[in-house]
């Protein structure tokens, strides 16, 4: 059960096991890995998808016949595999001419040149047969509060996603797109900083079917977040597109460590929201399992394919705990003790107004707080039966 299997939906950007370690500190530690290899290596391992931004697979500026060949060595790895691409990314970061942004840059040759890429990356990405387009504005943002009017740069990145939309609407692709909140790194303030945001935004579209989130267990941890609660939001908003998984510790720099080398016991209930649902039932996800991580500086490439295993197995490993906490009767009965599912009835009865309510006794004037004040709710002992399940004890 934690041998990965295409079944598992388990996907890896071009960008993870192709990073060569190059920081703001360092040189590269490994050389470039060609993106056929990356293919035949994660097919290997189990995975069933591999995700790229443009410039991954294409080097950016190539002419249409460098290309063509790049992406029809892909495609040929890709049908010997049989691994497919669920989803496709564009980078506005890298290139210099990014650097105050793509679709909110303070120049608008910039900007149009910006929304140019990727409406060419959007045709390859329907080409390649991907349902999802990940956003990362990694550079739309500021360093100083004066250098960026942050209320025409939403309008601006408002019209791109409606000009975006329109496009494959008038294609006949079936793609949608998810926004990826991020708080900070590289810019010192992102546009777009957390789940929140991005949804709070999306509903000003003209289009917000057609647009959700990609959020990243780091990007939200960067910001002090709980990933868990940010991933339940995004399900009850129906914006849950597509995900990013990973590895962080804390308020700090972008780790990207592997899936569960961060926060263990988040990764837990995450893994078990995504597998078992809320109590309550509502909206859940099928979408892809992606791991966007980096194989850590120190490692060759024999580190690089132990860590891709990796997560997969330690995802399959939170999966089989969390289906063994959910079948322990104490669980059940501990679950039970701490109301969980209770929360799941209507606080008013059908059809019940404020009138009824309010002529309702037993709600107030009679209504012991001292007394229900003084109950427990056991909470502590239902974390500590996911504690044991998590550590094997159980
Ligand atoms: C940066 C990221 C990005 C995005 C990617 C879109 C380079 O912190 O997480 O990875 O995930 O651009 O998928
Ligand atoms: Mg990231
Ligand atoms: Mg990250
Ligand atoms: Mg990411």
């Amino acid at each position: 059960a934690t041998s990965p299997t295409p079944a598992d939906k388990f996907s890896f950007g071009l960008w993870t096991v192709g990073w060569q370690a190059r920081d703001p500190f360092g040189d590269a530690t490994r050389p470039a890995l060609d993106p056929v290899e990356a293919v035949r290596r994660l097919a290997e391992l189990g995975a069933y998808g591999i995700t790229f931004h443009d410039d991954d697979l294409i080097p950016f500026g190539a002419g249409e016949s460098t290309r063509d060949g790049h992406v029809s060595r892909f495609r040929k790895a890709l049908d010997e595999t049989g691994l497919v691409v669920p989803m496709v990314t564009t980078n506005l970061f890298t290139h210099p001419v990014f650097k105050d942004g793509g679709f909110t840059s303070n120049d608008r040759d910039i900007r149009r040149f910006a929304l140019r890429k990727v409406l060419r990356n959007v045709d390859l990405a329907a080409e390649l047969g991907a349902r999802t387009f990940v956003l990362w504005g990694g550079r739309e943002g500021s360093e100083y509060d004066l250098a960026k009017d942050v209320r025409a740069a939403l309008d601006r990145y408002r019209e791109a996603l409606d000009l975006l939309t329109a496009y494959v609407l008038d294609q006949g692709y079936d793609l949608r797109f998810a926004i990826e909140p991020k708080p900070n790194e590289p810019r010192g303030d992102i546009l777009l900083p957390t789940i929140g945001h991005a949804i709070a935004f999306i509903n000003s579209l003209e289009r917000p079917e057609l647009v959700g989130i990609n959020p990243e267990v780091g990007h939200e941890q960067m910001a002090g977040l709980n990933y868990t609660h940010g991933v339940a939001q995004a399900l009850w908003h129906g914006k849950l597109f597509h995900l990013d998984l990973n590895g962080q510790r804390g308020i700090k720099y972008d780790q990207d460590l592997v899936f569960g080398h961060g926060d263990l016991m988040n990764a837990f209930t995450l893994v078990d929201l995504l597998e078992h649902g809320a109590p309550g039932g509502g909206p859940s996800y099928d979408g892809p399992r992606h791991f966007d991580y980096k194989p850590s500086r120190t490692e060759d490439f024999d580190g690089v394919w132990a860590s891709a295993a990796a997560n997969m197995r330690t995802y399959l490993l939170l999966k089989e705990r969390a289906a063994a906490f959910r079948a322990d009767p104490q669980v059940q009965e501990a679950l039970t003790v701490s109301k969980v599912a209770d929360l799941g009835t209507p606080t008013l009865d059908p059809g019940e107004g404020y009138a009824d309510l309010l002529a309702d006794r037993s709600a107030f004037e009679e209504f012991d707080a001292d007394e229900r004040a003084a109950r427990g709710f056991g909470f502590v002992r239902l974390n500590q039966l996911a504690v044991e399940h998590l550590l094997g004890a159980r």
